[in-house]
């Protein structure tokens, strides 16, 4: 029972300092995506495709979050946009905390669109609220159709899907039907993509999108 109790108290100082950053996000106009997914889905590539569109419009600043490495966070410093990495040193998700910490060297620059990528964790990373307007849960051809019924807490608090790789569907012999099927069996509300980052298909349409929530 103690070991409920002291869970719960972390859950909620993580949601009071949440909510400290999203009250600072709002009175700045900045619109936050907080985007999960399991290792590899496909969450910086993305990032890229959708930073190049969007940066000749609108201003943005990226929140990088990795077990270890500076990896991501260079790749996002390539495209010429403010990006700030934590390394969570074994830590499987990203903490309120953190974020608060890595926001602190963004405070100078005021963006429309602050993206975070989360550790890529398809279970714990659902848990934590991170001040964010948004959770984007992003999820590969390649991990299977039944994910989000076997992991459905992620899909649960997200408010939107991107189903990515789907250059690979014809490869697989998996139908983009039943991922969209499962996800919205667990959340009928998602807001649901595909997209492609590597020929660019369905690129556009998500980016469009991301637009609307800022006009
Ligand atoms: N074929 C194909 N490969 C992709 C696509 N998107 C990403 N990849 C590849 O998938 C691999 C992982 O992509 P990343 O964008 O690094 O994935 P990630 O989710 O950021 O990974 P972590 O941050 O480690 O969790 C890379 O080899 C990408 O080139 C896609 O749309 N199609
Ligand atoms: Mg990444």
């Amino acid at each position: 029972m103690a070991v409920l109790k002291i869970e719960r108290k972390v859950l909620e100082k993580n949601d009071e300092i949440a909510d400290e950053i999203r009250k600072e996000l709002k009175s700045r106009k900045t619109f936050t995506l907080n985007l999960v997914s399991s290792p590899g889905s496909g969450k910086t590539t993305l990032l890229e495709q959708t930073i190049s569109r969007l940066k000749p419009t609108h201003s943005i600043s990226v929140i990088e979050g990795d077990v270890q490495t500076d990896i991501d966070a260079q790749r996002i410093d390539k495209l010429g946009v403010p990006v700030s990495q934590i390394v969570t040193n074994g830590s499987c998700h990203l903490e309120a905390d953190m974020v608060r910490d890595a926001f602190e060297q963004l405070r100078h620059v005021s963006s429309q669109f602050l993206f975070i990528e989360n550790v890529g964790n398809l279970v714990c990373t659902a848990d934590f609220d991170l001040g964010e307007d948004l959770k984007v849960a992003v999820l590969s051809v390649t991990e299977g159709e039944e994910k989000p019924l076997k992991y459905p807490a992620m899909f649960r608090v997200a408010g939107v899907l991107i189903i990515t790789k789907t250059d690979l569907v014809p490869y697989l012999g998996v139908s983009l039907e039943t991922f969209r099927k499962n996800a919205l069996t667990i959340n009928p509300d998602l807001v649901v993509f595909e997209v492609s980052s590597k020929t660019g298909e369905g690129v556009d349409a998500w980016v469009s999108w991301l637009k609307q929530q800022v006009r």
